[in-house]
């Protein structure tokens, strides 16, 4: 099965003005309606854009794709994601993330990676803790931990190149990966699992999953599932009550949720 070979791979120019302005609508009408910034193309799978992504996403990485969900993001000097990996892959296998910058026109370096860890089951951690300089990866099924230094992280930490309107940055949300500039910006990632042998896409290695409430509904979800349409169906009904929109949207910053409700209203 083939993973993307390199941490980012960028399809430069791939989405046109109209895209872009479609999706920043989608991002608006999902915070305005209720309040969360993710799942804005779960109802929008047959919009021209939304098709478009999957085409040349697909093209890229030689996979069929299954739509997972989707989140905006803003960030500034006064927030950045830290390293982290994705934990839907607590639950599936492979997954790849487009990311788009919807504002401004372009910005230097969005992103960085750790190109280094979760390459290979042996070197395979879930989650890292930061203490000074002192980083700890851990793994939650094994129990196993390797130390590393946090400057040589950042020393050796791989830069996305440019990224301009209409770009897609293609990235591999099982690297570690975190925010690496001040500048503000505003984006959307749409998130993508594959592998269709084994079941639904599982990982054949699942964590238990009661820390993570939103990994616990697409383990529930799925095992409810016999086909990615039921699953899809699935994560519908469950966006349809408050307690399910919690427990959805809980990966992706709630803290954050009244700033990007506000910040979106500019776009
Ligand atoms: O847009 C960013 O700065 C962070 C995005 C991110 O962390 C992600 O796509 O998982």
């Amino acid at each position: 099965m083939p993973e993307l070979a390199e941490p980012f791979v960028v399809l430069r120019g791939a989405l046109d003005a109209d895209d872009i302005a479609f999706l920043r609508t989608a991002c608006k009408d999902r915070l305005n309606r209720d309040g969360i910034p993710c799942f804005a193309m779960i109802d929008n799978q047959e919009t021209p854009t939304y098709q478009k992504i999957v085409r040349v996403l697909t093209e890229a990485i030689g996979e069929q794709l299954n739509y997972l969900n989707d989140f905006y993001i803003y960030t500034d000097e006064t927030f950045k994601t830290n390293w982290h990996m994705d934990t839907e892959l607590f639950t599936f296998e492979s997954a790849i993330n487009a990311w788009i910058l919807l504002s401004p026109d372009e910005v230097n370096g969005p992103l960085g990676f750790i190109s280094d860890i979760n390459t290979d089951a042996d070197r395979y951690f879930h989650s890292v803790q930061i203490e000074g300089d002192a980083a700890t990866f851990r793994n939650y099924r094994t129990g196993k931990t390797e130390a590393r230094s946090l400057a040589e992280i950042e020393a050796n930490a791989k830069h996305t190149p440019k990224i301009k309107l209409g770009d897609i940055l293609v990235i591999n949300p099982k690297l570690y990966h975190r925010t690496m500039i001040d500048a503000p910006k505003h984006a959307f990632a749409l998130k993508f699992v594959y592998g269709s042998a084994r079941k639904g896409c599982l990982s054949p290695k699942q964590v238990p999953a009661m820390l993570w409430p939103e990994v616990k509904t697409f383990n529930d979800v799925i095992n409810a599932s016999p086909t990615w349409e039921h699953f899809v169906d699935g994560l519908r009904q469950q966006l349809t009550t408050e307690d399910g929109r919690i427990k959805l949207s809980s990966g992706f910053y709630p803290e954050k949720f009244p700033l990007y409700r506000e910040k979106v209203q500019a776009l």
